[in-house]
């Protein structure tokens, strides 16, 4: 029996731009629960976690932007995934800006002794409060999980960390600060940058990846939209040109449906407001078909 639980978690607080909490009503409108449900014998939308509205606060002590809120909220996420999970669903998670993965890995790691995470993304998210350039935490939820960062980050879900650095695979890296650069080093983190994929083909990024990873006990994939070329996927918050095509990121879908080494999933960054007629949340869904096994013949 397979079953799928949506997640919406409309988040806008780790970041400045306006519009990405309607991020999962645009996956919606999409056409997420109608293209699933051909691929799961069951599909549960669970329907959004409340955010609310809130003016925008910056921690004086930290420097971070909606520190407060943003583990809050992802307390609640962390506790709807964990229930997902129990109920023997695979979670999918729509946000929302991507400081959600803080919760979805909260929620999702505590079933797994050795989880495996695709990080697939224009940015490397391994910021804390003194590299980031901006104070937003959608730049540091992977540093985070890692359990590098502010402890009211870092102990979502009452345990840290989440991951371990060889258990990570970022895929389209293209805009890294330097302070994450320097702890991908450090840590001996795997990265497939731009560079990798022109050169190798994603073909071949894909295979490493899956056999890098075959061995875990699960997989989270993490895709934020922005890994994607702003041409295929306009309707994000930061973009960041030269990235994967809507082809390669197709592939990549496919290959990882093939290896079904994913357990759990969170499409992230998908801002209406700034998107050309819904392309970008079209995109999504197209990519979670082919995640979750969709065929052309
Ligand atoms: B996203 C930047 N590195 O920390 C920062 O979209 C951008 O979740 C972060 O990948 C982008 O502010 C966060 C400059
Ligand atoms: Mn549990
Ligand atoms: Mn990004
Ligand atoms: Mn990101």
């Amino acid at each position: 029996m397979k079953k799928l639980s949506i997640i919406g978690m409309p988040m806008d607080l780790g970041q400045m731009r306006r519009g990405v909490d309607m991020g999962p009503s645009a996956i919606r409108y999409a056409g997420v629960n109608e293209r699933l449900k051909k691929l799961f014998d069951e599909v549960h939308d669970l329907g959004d976690i409340a955010i609310g509205r809130p003016e925008v606060m910056i921690d004086e002590e930290s420097n971070l932007r909606n520190l407060d809120l943003v583990a809050e909220k992802n307390e609640s996420l962390a506790v709807e995934v964990d229930k997902a999970i129990e109920s023997g669903s695979f979670p999918l998670v729509l946000g929302g800006d991507h400081s959600i993965a803080i919760g979805t890995l909260a929620g999702v790691a505590k079933h797994y002794q050795n989880l495996g995470v695709i990080w697939y993304d224009a940015h490397g998210d391994l910021n804390t409060a003194e590299t980031s350039p901006s104070g937003n935490i959608h730049g540091m939820p992977l540093a985070v999980s890692l359990g590098i960062g502010h402890s009211k980050l870092t102990n979502v879900g009452g345990y840290t960390p989440k991951i371990n650095p060889e258990n990570i695979v970022i895929i389209g890296a293209r805009s890294l600060d330097e302070g994450e650069r320097e702890l991908i080093k450090e840590k001996g983190i795997k990265v497939y940058t731009m560079h990798e994929i022109d050169r190798l083909g994603m073909t071949k990024v894909m295979e490493e990846t899956i056999a890098y990873l075959k061995d875990k006990d699960g997989v989270h994939l993490s895709l934020d939209l922005d890994g994607l070329d702003p041409h295929d996927a306009p309707g994000v918050g930061t973009p960041v040109t030269g990235g994967i095509s809507y082809r390669e990121s197709h592939l990549a879908m496919e290959m990882l449906a093939e290896s079904k080494i994913v357990t759990s999933a969170e499409f992230v960054e998908v801002n209406p407001i700034l998107d050309d007629k819904n392309k970008t949340a079209s995109v999504a869904v197209a990519l979670m078909g082919s995640l979750f096994g969709e065929k052309l013949l």
